[in-house]
């Protein structure tokens, strides 16, 4: 009796916080609702900055009844443990890679895959078309994510850095361990280019780096500089092996008590996330190229990928059977 008061208690507390409308008190839905978001990255960097400004048009569509609280640089942890509070409710946003949704609904693994896209470009428009539609939708419409994916983001290409020698060749990168994201597909990719994949979460890995734990990892320009990753790997080749876009989630549990009117707009302000995102990102872009060549750091570039390209085949003989529709209508895309 007095545990299910307690809970009934608690309930209503956290419907109150929510800005839940209890049995259609119109009272209850001019609530204020704050919505938690976090990122991996600091204030300022592209993706943060974006979902920034989503929470600005929020409040100013809604009197400041909708609003985004950021928090960002890790406050929550890494991006393993935002899916899992966003999945329970304690977080509405989470803006995360591809890398680790792919294991929760394996479809978004074709993103995953190595050289999967020409360019940044070819990733854009696949993104922004009937590919990318439908596989937010594959994310909100099982049951088992409890999310629902508002939209994408850009996120350049990743490329190999370490602190012990240029990488010009998969040779170069023999007996080297080098953080990956938690997916299996990232591991087996690492290791067919030739080095020692390592699964870590991002959270760890800047003093993983620096203790030697890991002797590199791979990642954009922007992430290299803002996570001070080039103070302690110094030799950056730019393999351009992964081109894995970002995307932004939203807690279902929380989802599921707005009102038609305030999903619809918080739709709406995520595709403008999407293309203000794209402008900041390229800017980032370079400006981190260069602070990378202010700083001395060491920029291997390849006229040719090839040797790159044909060491990951059996990563796609292991996986790219399952994708293989898919990947055909990716080529496609122009
Ligand atoms: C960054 C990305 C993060 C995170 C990180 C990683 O490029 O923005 O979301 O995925 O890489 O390597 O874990």
């Amino acid at each position: 009796m007095h545990i299910s008061r307690l809970v009934l208690a608690a309930a209503a507390s956290v419907a109150i916080s929510l800005g839940v409308a209890g049995a259609g008190s119109p009272a209850l839905a001019q609530q204020k609702l704050v919505l938690k978001a976090s990122d991996v990255h600091p204030l300022g960097y592209p993706t943060v900055e974006a979902i920034v400004r989503m929470g600005k048009k929020l409040e100013a569509a809604t009197n400041g009844r909708l609003s985004i609280q950021m928090f960002p640089s890790m406050q929550l942890g890494g991006e393993k443990e935002m899916i899992e509070q966003a999945q329970i409710g304690a977080l509405q946003i989470a803006r995360i890679s591809v890398g680790p949704v792919g294991t929760i609904v394996d479809e978004l693994n074709v993103f995953n895959m190595p050289f999967v896209f020409r360019d940044s470009k070819h990733m854009e428009a696949v993104i922004d078309g009937e590919i990318g539609t439908e596989l937010l939708a594959k994310i909100s419409e099982n049951p088992q994510t409890r999310l629902i994916a508002l939209g994408w983001m850009n996120a350049g290409s990743r490329n190999v850095y370490n602190s012990k020698r240029p990488i010009r060749t998969t040779e170069d990168l023999k007996g080297l361990k080098i953080r990956m994201m938690g997916n299996p597909i990232f591991v087996d990719t690492m290791n067919a280019l030739g080095g020692n994949g390592i699964a870590m979460g991002f959270n760890e890995l800047y003093s993983a780096m620096q203790t030697g734990v890991v002797d590199g990892a791979e990642n954009n320009p922007p992430t290299y500089i803002v996570q001070n990753h080039y103070q302690v790997a110094k030799y950056f080749s730019m393999t351009e092996h992964l081109i894995i876009p970002e995307i932004f989630v939203f807690s279902k549990r929380t989802w599921d008590t707005l009102s038609k009117e305030d999903q619809a707009l918080l739709r709406k302000v995520s595709r403008e996330a999407q293309t203000e995102q794209r402008e900041l990102w390229y800017k980032m872009e370079e400006e981190s190229v260069a602070k990378m060549k202010a700083s001395g750091i060491e920029i291997i570039t390849f006229a040719d990928k090839k040797p790159f390209q044909d060491a990951v085949k059996p990563v796609w003989e292991k996986y790219g059977g399952k994708y293989s529709a898919l990947v055909k209508r990716i080529q496609a895309v122009q």
